[in-house]
Protein backbone atom coordinates (compact mmCIF):
# COMPACT_ATOMS: atom_id res chain seq x y z
CA UNK A 1 0.00 0.00 0.00
CA UNK A 2 1.65 3.32 -1.23
CA UNK A 3 0.24 5.53 1.40
CA UNK A 4 1.18 4.04 4.70
CA UNK A 5 -2.15 2.03 5.77
CA UNK A 6 -4.33 3.71 3.85
CA UNK A 7 -5.65 1.23 0.73
CA UNK A 8 -5.54 2.84 -2.72
CA UNK A 9 -7.98 1.72 -5.53
CA UNK A 10 -5.11 0.01 -6.97
CA UNK A 11 -4.45 -2.41 -3.79
CA UNK A 12 -7.98 -3.75 -4.94
CA UNK A 13 -7.99 -3.48 -8.37
CA UNK A 14 -4.50 -3.78 -9.52
CA UNK A 15 -3.28 -2.26 -12.81
CA UNK A 16 -7.14 -2.12 -13.97
CA UNK A 17 -7.54 0.54 -11.85
CA UNK A 18 -6.06 2.92 -14.06
CA UNK A 19 -4.95 4.14 -17.39
CA UNK A 20 -1.25 4.81 -17.01
CA UNK A 21 -0.39 5.16 -20.80
CA UNK A 22 1.72 2.71 -22.66
CA UNK A 23 -1.12 -0.20 -22.94
CA UNK A 24 -1.91 -1.79 -26.21
CA UNK A 25 -5.67 -1.42 -26.91
CA UNK A 26 -8.16 -2.51 -28.96
CA UNK A 27 -11.12 -0.33 -29.51
CA UNK A 28 -15.03 -1.45 -29.31
CA UNK A 29 -17.73 0.26 -29.93
CA UNK A 30 -21.52 -0.47 -29.80
CA UNK A 31 -24.24 1.46 -32.18
CA UNK A 32 -27.23 1.11 -33.52
CA UNK A 33 -27.61 -0.42 -36.90
CA UNK A 34 -27.65 2.14 -39.92
CA UNK A 35 -25.61 5.15 -38.19
CA UNK A 36 -22.11 5.61 -38.95
CA UNK A 37 -19.85 5.06 -35.80
CA UNK A 38 -16.64 6.70 -37.64
CA UNK A 39 -16.80 10.02 -35.28
CA UNK A 40 -17.09 8.17 -32.11
CA UNK A 41 -14.49 5.59 -33.00
CA UNK A 42 -12.24 8.85 -34.08
CA UNK A 43 -13.53 10.69 -31.05
CA UNK A 44 -12.56 7.37 -29.02
CA UNK A 45 -9.10 6.76 -30.71
CA UNK A 46 -8.11 10.83 -29.61
CA UNK A 47 -8.83 10.12 -26.05
CA UNK A 48 -7.07 6.66 -25.80
CA UNK A 49 -3.89 8.66 -27.52
CA UNK A 50 -4.49 11.34 -25.08
CA UNK A 51 -3.94 9.15 -22.58
CA UNK A 52 -0.92 7.65 -24.10
CA UNK A 53 -2.19 4.50 -25.03
CA UNK A 54 -1.02 2.81 -28.35
CA UNK A 55 -4.01 2.00 -29.98
CA UNK A 56 -3.78 -1.03 -32.11
CA UNK A 57 -6.96 -1.67 -33.90
CA UNK A 58 -10.83 -0.64 -33.66
CA UNK A 59 -14.26 -2.42 -33.59
CA UNK A 60 -17.46 -1.97 -34.41
CA UNK A 61 -20.61 -3.54 -33.51
CA UNK A 62 -24.19 -2.80 -34.76
CA UNK A 63 -26.80 -3.66 -32.38
CA UNK A 64 -30.10 -1.88 -31.70
CA UNK A 65 -28.69 -1.34 -27.84
CA UNK A 66 -25.21 -3.34 -26.16
CA UNK A 67 -25.10 -6.73 -24.86
CA UNK A 68 -26.61 -6.35 -21.00
CA UNK A 69 -23.78 -9.52 -19.68
CA UNK A 70 -20.76 -8.10 -21.92
CA UNK A 71 -21.61 -4.76 -23.92
CA UNK A 72 -20.59 -6.52 -26.89
CA UNK A 73 -22.27 -9.49 -28.09
CA UNK A 74 -20.47 -13.01 -27.10
CA UNK A 75 -19.24 -13.53 -30.61
CA UNK A 76 -17.50 -10.14 -30.78
CA UNK A 77 -16.09 -10.56 -27.61
CA UNK A 78 -14.37 -13.95 -28.17
CA UNK A 79 -13.20 -11.88 -31.91
CA UNK A 80 -11.71 -9.15 -29.91
CA UNK A 81 -9.98 -11.85 -27.97
CA UNK A 82 -8.71 -13.72 -30.39
CA UNK A 83 -7.55 -10.18 -32.35
CA UNK A 84 -5.99 -9.12 -29.14
CA UNK A 85 -3.49 -12.67 -28.76
CA UNK A 86 -2.68 -11.83 -32.36
CA UNK A 87 -1.46 -7.86 -31.98
CA UNK A 88 -0.22 -8.22 -29.02
CA UNK A 89 -2.75 -6.30 -27.16
CA UNK A 90 -3.63 -6.17 -23.11
CA UNK A 91 -6.30 -3.54 -22.94
CA UNK A 92 -9.95 -3.37 -24.71
CA UNK A 93 -11.53 0.29 -24.43
CA UNK A 94 -15.23 0.39 -24.88
CA UNK A 95 -17.39 3.57 -26.89
CA UNK A 96 -19.24 4.10 -23.74
CA UNK A 97 -19.84 3.72 -19.92
CA UNK A 98 -20.78 0.17 -19.04
CA UNK A 99 -22.01 -1.03 -15.68
CA UNK A 100 -19.34 -3.36 -13.24
CA UNK A 101 -21.03 -6.42 -14.52
CA UNK A 102 -20.75 -5.85 -17.81
CA UNK A 103 -16.85 -4.82 -17.51
CA UNK A 104 -16.03 -8.02 -15.20
CA UNK A 105 -18.04 -10.66 -17.49
CA UNK A 106 -15.91 -8.84 -20.46
CA UNK A 107 -12.51 -9.31 -18.61
CA UNK A 108 -13.46 -12.73 -17.98
CA UNK A 109 -14.11 -13.37 -22.12
CA UNK A 110 -11.47 -11.62 -23.42
CA UNK A 111 -8.84 -12.25 -20.53
CA UNK A 112 -8.01 -8.51 -21.16
CA UNK A 113 -8.45 -4.85 -18.59
CA UNK A 114 -11.44 -3.11 -19.93
CA UNK A 115 -11.45 0.33 -19.51
CA UNK A 116 -14.46 2.36 -20.67
CA UNK A 117 -14.67 5.77 -21.89
CA UNK A 118 -15.42 7.22 -18.72
CA UNK A 119 -12.54 5.98 -17.10
CA UNK A 120 -10.32 6.92 -19.64
CA UNK A 121 -12.02 10.86 -19.29
CA UNK A 122 -10.92 10.43 -15.35
CA UNK A 123 -7.74 9.27 -16.22
CA UNK A 124 -6.99 12.03 -18.87
CA UNK A 125 -7.72 14.29 -16.29
CA UNK A 126 -6.22 13.13 -13.48
CA UNK A 127 -2.58 13.01 -15.54
CA UNK A 128 -3.15 16.78 -16.51
CA UNK A 129 -4.38 18.26 -13.31
CA UNK A 130 -2.11 20.74 -12.44
CA UNK A 131 -3.31 22.51 -9.73
CA UNK A 132 -4.01 21.27 -6.29
CA UNK A 133 -7.57 22.03 -6.35
CA UNK A 134 -7.60 20.48 -9.98
CA UNK A 135 -5.89 17.44 -8.80
CA UNK A 136 -8.40 17.01 -5.41
CA UNK A 137 -11.13 17.27 -7.22
CA UNK A 138 -10.30 14.87 -10.32
CA UNK A 139 -9.35 12.33 -7.74
CA UNK A 140 -12.55 12.67 -5.91
CA UNK A 141 -14.30 12.24 -9.41
CA UNK A 142 -12.12 8.73 -9.93
CA UNK A 143 -13.03 7.29 -6.61
CA UNK A 144 -16.51 7.90 -6.67
CA UNK A 145 -16.24 6.20 -10.17
CA UNK A 146 -14.34 3.55 -8.55
CA UNK A 147 -15.85 2.62 -5.30
CA UNK A 148 -19.08 0.98 -6.87
CA UNK A 149 -16.60 -1.31 -8.71
CA UNK A 150 -14.53 -2.45 -6.00
CA UNK A 151 -16.68 -5.60 -5.40
CA UNK A 152 -17.61 -6.80 -9.40
CA UNK A 153 -14.10 -6.40 -10.18
CA UNK A 154 -12.64 -7.36 -7.18
CA UNK A 155 -14.31 -10.85 -7.30
CA UNK A 156 -12.98 -11.03 -11.47
CA UNK A 157 -9.06 -11.32 -10.13
CA UNK A 158 -7.45 -14.22 -11.32
CA UNK A 159 -4.08 -13.26 -9.09
CA UNK A 160 -5.09 -15.06 -5.97
CA UNK A 161 -2.33 -12.98 -4.74
CA UNK A 162 -4.26 -10.21 -4.52
CA UNK A 163 -7.49 -12.04 -2.34
CA UNK A 164 -9.71 -9.75 -2.45
CA UNK A 165 -13.06 -10.24 -3.20
CA UNK A 166 -13.41 -13.75 -2.62
CA UNK A 167 -15.98 -14.40 -0.44
CA UNK A 168 -15.13 -15.00 3.39
CA UNK A 169 -12.14 -13.05 5.19
CA UNK A 170 -11.82 -11.51 1.80
CA UNK A 171 -15.24 -9.91 1.84
CA UNK A 172 -14.23 -8.48 5.13
CA UNK A 173 -10.82 -6.32 3.66
CA UNK A 174 -13.21 -5.75 1.08
CA UNK A 175 -15.72 -3.92 3.57
CA UNK A 176 -12.34 -2.40 5.26
CA UNK A 177 -11.07 -0.96 1.68
CA UNK A 178 -14.68 0.47 0.96
CA UNK A 179 -14.59 2.27 4.43
CA UNK A 180 -11.08 3.37 3.96
CA UNK A 181 -11.95 5.15 0.39
CA UNK A 182 -15.04 6.65 1.68
CA UNK A 183 -12.69 8.10 4.64
CA UNK A 184 -10.76 9.35 1.44
CA UNK A 185 -13.43 10.99 0.01
CA UNK A 186 -15.19 12.63 2.83
CA UNK A 187 -11.07 14.28 3.58
CA UNK A 188 -11.09 15.27 -0.10
CA UNK A 189 -14.17 16.98 0.19
CA UNK A 190 -13.42 19.23 3.31
CA UNK A 191 -9.57 20.00 1.78
CA UNK A 192 -12.00 20.88 -1.34
CA UNK A 193 -14.26 23.09 0.70
CA UNK A 194 -11.00 24.94 1.66
CA UNK A 195 -9.69 25.53 -1.47
CA UNK A 196 -12.42 26.74 -3.70
CA UNK A 197 -14.27 29.05 -1.04
CA UNK A 198 -10.81 30.81 -1.26
CA UNK A 199 -10.59 30.76 -4.67
CA UNK A 200 -14.32 32.49 -4.58
CA UNK A 201 -13.69 35.00 -2.49
CA UNK A 202 -11.25 36.14 -4.41
CA UNK A 203 -13.17 35.72 -7.95
CA UNK A 204 -16.14 37.62 -6.03
CA UNK A 205 -13.47 40.65 -4.95
CA UNK A 206 -12.39 40.50 -8.63
CA UNK A 207 -15.49 40.94 -10.06
CA UNK A 208 -17.11 43.30 -7.80
CA UNK A 209 -13.85 46.19 -8.59
CA UNK A 210 -11.88 44.23 -11.74
CA UNK A 211 -13.02 44.53 -15.29
CA UNK A 212 -15.72 42.83 -16.97
CA UNK A 213 -14.63 38.77 -17.75
CA UNK A 214 -15.12 37.36 -20.97
CA UNK A 215 -14.68 33.56 -20.45
CA UNK A 216 -14.02 31.18 -23.87
CA UNK A 217 -15.92 27.97 -23.75
CA UNK A 218 -16.01 25.35 -26.36
CA UNK A 219 -15.56 21.62 -27.16
CA UNK A 220 -11.73 20.41 -26.78
CA UNK A 221 -9.57 20.97 -29.20
CA UNK A 222 -11.62 23.59 -30.91
CA UNK A 223 -8.93 26.36 -30.56
CA UNK A 224 -9.29 27.95 -27.32
CA UNK A 225 -5.97 28.41 -26.09
CA UNK A 226 -4.76 29.09 -29.68
CA UNK A 227 -8.02 31.89 -29.87
CA UNK A 228 -6.50 32.96 -26.15
CA UNK A 229 -2.85 33.59 -26.98
CA UNK A 230 -3.94 35.74 -29.78
CA UNK A 231 -6.02 38.06 -27.95
CA UNK A 232 -2.91 37.95 -25.08
CA UNK A 233 0.05 37.60 -26.63
CA UNK A 234 0.56 34.76 -24.32
CA UNK A 235 1.71 31.47 -24.45
CA UNK A 236 -0.97 28.65 -23.07
CA UNK A 237 -0.58 25.09 -23.67
CA UNK A 238 -1.82 24.36 -27.37
CA UNK A 239 -1.31 21.07 -28.41
CA UNK A 240 -3.08 18.52 -30.75
CA UNK A 241 -4.80 16.72 -27.82
CA UNK A 242 -7.89 16.57 -26.03
CA UNK A 243 -8.05 18.53 -23.01
CA UNK A 244 -4.90 20.05 -23.12
CA UNK A 245 -6.46 23.23 -20.47
CA UNK A 246 -7.64 21.51 -17.28
CA UNK A 247 -7.73 24.97 -15.39
CA UNK A 248 -9.09 28.06 -16.04
CA UNK A 249 -6.52 30.99 -16.70
CA UNK A 250 -6.90 34.44 -16.66
CA UNK A 251 -5.21 37.47 -18.37
CA UNK A 252 -5.98 41.06 -18.98
CA UNK A 253 -6.72 42.66 -22.24
CA UNK A 254 -7.43 45.50 -23.85
CA UNK A 255 -10.85 46.08 -26.02
CA UNK A 256 -11.29 49.14 -27.49
CA UNK A 257 -9.00 51.14 -24.72
CA UNK A 258 -10.98 49.48 -22.01
CA UNK A 259 -9.22 46.85 -19.77
CA UNK A 260 -11.40 43.35 -19.87
CA UNK A 261 -10.37 39.74 -18.52
CA UNK A 262 -9.89 37.05 -20.92
CA UNK A 263 -10.58 33.44 -19.34
CA UNK A 264 -9.36 30.38 -21.26
CA UNK A 265 -11.13 27.37 -19.60
CA UNK A 266 -11.46 23.34 -19.75
CA UNK A 267 -12.92 21.87 -22.85
CA UNK A 268 -16.20 20.04 -23.13
CA UNK A 269 -17.13 17.02 -24.48
CA UNK A 270 -20.32 14.77 -24.55
CA UNK A 271 -21.10 12.21 -22.19
CA UNK A 272 -18.64 13.54 -19.59
CA UNK A 273 -18.59 11.06 -16.59
CA UNK A 274 -20.79 12.58 -14.46
CA UNK A 275 -18.52 12.32 -11.47
CA UNK A 276 -16.79 14.98 -13.61
CA UNK A 277 -19.07 17.63 -13.47
CA UNK A 278 -18.31 19.11 -9.90
CA UNK A 279 -14.51 19.06 -10.90
CA UNK A 280 -15.89 21.48 -13.99
CA UNK A 281 -17.75 23.55 -12.34
CA UNK A 282 -15.07 24.43 -9.62
CA UNK A 283 -12.68 25.25 -12.57
CA UNK A 284 -15.90 26.89 -14.72
CA UNK A 285 -17.51 28.83 -11.91
CA UNK A 286 -16.60 32.64 -14.32
CA UNK A 287 -18.67 31.40 -17.10
CA UNK A 288 -22.16 31.86 -15.26
CA UNK A 289 -20.88 35.59 -14.00
CA UNK A 290 -19.44 36.05 -17.84
CA UNK A 291 -19.80 39.46 -19.08
CA UNK A 292 -19.61 37.66 -22.63
CA UNK A 293 -18.78 34.18 -23.35
CA UNK A 294 -16.70 33.21 -26.75
CA UNK A 295 -17.91 29.93 -27.75
CA UNK A 296 -15.50 28.82 -30.00
CA UNK A 297 -16.13 25.66 -32.83
CA UNK A 298 -14.11 23.56 -34.95
CA UNK A 299 -15.77 24.91 -38.38
CA UNK A 300 -14.34 22.32 -40.19
CA UNK A 301 -14.90 19.38 -37.43
CA UNK A 302 -17.28 17.30 -39.60
CA UNK A 303 -19.29 16.43 -35.88
CA UNK A 304 -19.35 20.63 -35.16
CA UNK A 305 -23.54 20.46 -34.71
CA UNK A 306 -22.99 17.77 -31.48
CA UNK A 307 -20.04 20.14 -30.28
CA UNK A 308 -22.09 23.08 -30.86
CA UNK A 309 -25.35 21.20 -28.81
CA UNK A 310 -23.41 19.26 -26.22
CA UNK A 311 -21.53 23.45 -25.67
CA UNK A 312 -24.92 24.92 -24.97
CA UNK A 313 -25.87 22.06 -22.75
CA UNK A 314 -22.99 22.22 -20.48
CA UNK A 315 -23.04 26.20 -20.66
CA UNK A 316 -26.71 25.68 -19.48
CA UNK A 317 -25.89 23.94 -16.73
CA UNK A 318 -23.30 25.59 -15.30
CA UNK A 319 -25.14 29.05 -15.28
CA UNK A 320 -28.20 26.80 -13.79
CA UNK A 321 -32.51 27.56 -14.68
CA UNK A 322 -32.69 30.94 -12.18
CA UNK A 323 -30.02 33.28 -14.16
CA UNK A 324 -29.88 34.54 -17.47
CA UNK A 325 -26.66 32.98 -19.64
CA UNK A 326 -23.98 35.80 -20.31
CA UNK A 327 -24.45 36.93 -23.76
CA UNK A 328 -22.52 34.72 -26.17
CA UNK A 329 -20.22 35.42 -29.65
CA UNK A 330 -19.25 32.48 -31.28
CA UNK A 331 -16.33 31.74 -33.27
CA UNK A 332 -16.09 29.83 -36.28
CA UNK A 333 -12.17 28.62 -36.08
CA UNK A 334 -10.18 26.76 -38.71
CA UNK A 335 -10.74 29.44 -41.21
CA UNK A 336 -7.95 27.82 -42.58
CA UNK A 337 -8.51 24.79 -43.67
CA UNK A 338 -12.05 25.66 -45.32
CA UNK A 339 -11.26 24.77 -48.65
CA UNK A 340 -13.76 22.62 -50.43
CA UNK A 341 -17.07 24.22 -51.50
CA UNK A 342 -18.19 21.52 -49.58
CA UNK A 343 -17.01 22.90 -46.48
CA UNK A 344 -17.75 26.35 -47.28
CA UNK A 345 -21.50 25.21 -47.55
CA UNK A 346 -21.07 23.75 -43.94
CA UNK A 347 -19.44 27.18 -42.74
CA UNK A 348 -22.12 29.66 -44.26
CA UNK A 349 -25.07 26.88 -42.89
CA UNK A 350 -23.30 27.20 -39.36
CA UNK A 351 -23.03 31.05 -39.56
CA UNK A 352 -26.76 30.92 -40.24
CA UNK A 353 -27.29 28.97 -36.99
CA UNK A 354 -24.72 30.65 -34.51
CA UNK A 355 -25.96 34.26 -34.49
CA UNK A 356 -23.92 36.64 -33.80
CA UNK A 357 -20.54 34.96 -35.03
CA UNK A 358 -17.16 35.57 -36.76
CA UNK A 359 -15.41 32.95 -38.78
CA UNK A 360 -11.36 33.43 -37.96
CA UNK A 361 -8.69 31.96 -37.94
CA UNK A 362 -6.75 31.53 -34.80
CA UNK A 363 -3.93 29.97 -35.90
CA UNK A 364 -3.42 32.60 -38.90
CA UNK A 365 -5.02 35.59 -37.44
CA UNK A 366 -7.07 35.80 -40.20
CA UNK A 367 -10.27 38.05 -39.32
CA UNK A 368 -8.83 39.30 -35.54
CA UNK A 369 -9.65 42.34 -35.88
CA UNK A 370 -13.64 41.72 -36.66
CA UNK A 371 -13.21 39.63 -33.62
CA UNK A 372 -12.02 42.22 -31.34
CA UNK A 373 -14.52 44.70 -32.55
CA UNK A 374 -18.06 42.83 -32.42
CA UNK A 375 -16.30 41.74 -28.70
CA UNK A 376 -15.82 45.38 -27.39
CA UNK A 377 -19.23 46.42 -28.29
CA UNK A 378 -20.76 43.19 -26.81
CA UNK A 379 -19.03 43.86 -23.74
CA UNK A 380 -19.04 47.54 -23.22
CA UNK A 381 -22.67 48.06 -24.48
CA UNK A 382 -23.57 45.22 -21.48
CA UNK A 383 -21.07 46.83 -18.72
CA UNK A 384 -21.44 50.34 -19.32
CA UNK A 385 -24.99 51.10 -20.25
CA UNK A 386 -24.53 54.94 -19.07
CA UNK A 387 -21.16 55.68 -21.15
CA UNK A 388 -22.05 57.50 -24.14
CA UNK A 389 -21.51 55.25 -27.15
CA UNK A 390 -18.37 55.43 -29.00
CA UNK A 391 -18.26 54.79 -32.29
N1 LIG B 1 -5.45 24.93 -38.87
C1 LIG B 1 -5.76 25.49 -37.71
N2 LIG B 1 -5.49 24.84 -36.58
C2 LIG B 1 -5.80 25.44 -35.41
C3 LIG B 1 -6.42 26.72 -35.35
N3 LIG B 1 -6.63 27.04 -34.06
C4 LIG B 1 -6.14 25.98 -33.33
N4 LIG B 1 -5.65 25.03 -34.14
C5 LIG B 1 -5.03 23.75 -33.75
O1 LIG B 1 -6.00 22.96 -33.07
C6 LIG B 1 -5.39 22.19 -32.02
C7 LIG B 1 -6.06 22.48 -30.69
O2 LIG B 1 -5.82 23.81 -30.33
P1 LIG B 1 -5.94 24.33 -28.82
O3 LIG B 1 -5.83 25.82 -28.89
O4 LIG B 1 -5.03 23.59 -27.91
O5 LIG B 1 -7.44 23.88 -28.53
P2 LIG B 1 -8.25 23.98 -27.16
O6 LIG B 1 -9.67 24.26 -27.55
O7 LIG B 1 -7.60 24.93 -26.23
O8 LIG B 1 -8.13 22.48 -26.65
P3 LIG B 1 -8.29 21.89 -25.14
O9 LIG B 1 -7.56 22.78 -24.19
O10 LIG B 1 -7.68 20.56 -25.33
O11 LIG B 1 -9.78 21.83 -24.89
C8 LIG B 1 -3.90 22.59 -32.04
O12 LIG B 1 -3.21 21.64 -32.80
C9 LIG B 1 -3.92 23.95 -32.72
O13 LIG B 1 -2.69 24.25 -33.35
C10 LIG B 1 -6.70 27.39 -36.60
O14 LIG B 1 -7.22 28.50 -36.67
N5 LIG B 1 -6.34 26.72 -37.73
MG1 LIG C 1 -6.87 24.63 -24.35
Amino acid sequence: MRHGLIPTVEDYLGRRARVYGGERAVLADVIPPGSDGAERLAELASLATTAGVHVLATSLQHRPRPHPGTYVGRGKAEEIRDQARDLGADTVILGSEVSPAQARNLEETTGLKVVDRSQLILDIFAQRAGTKEAALAVELAQLEYLLPRLRGWGQALTNPGAGIGTSGPGETRLEQGRRAIRRRIQSIRSALRKVSQDRIVQQARRRRVGPPEIAIVGYTNSGKSTLFNRLTGCNALVEDKLFATLDTRVRRIALSGRDALLADTVGFIRDLPHQLIPAFQATLGAVGDAAALLLVLDGTDPAVDEHLRVVREVVAAIVGPDSAPPPVLHVLNKLDLVVTPEQEARLAALQAETVPCVALSARTGRNMSTLEAALASLVVSRTSPAAPSVP
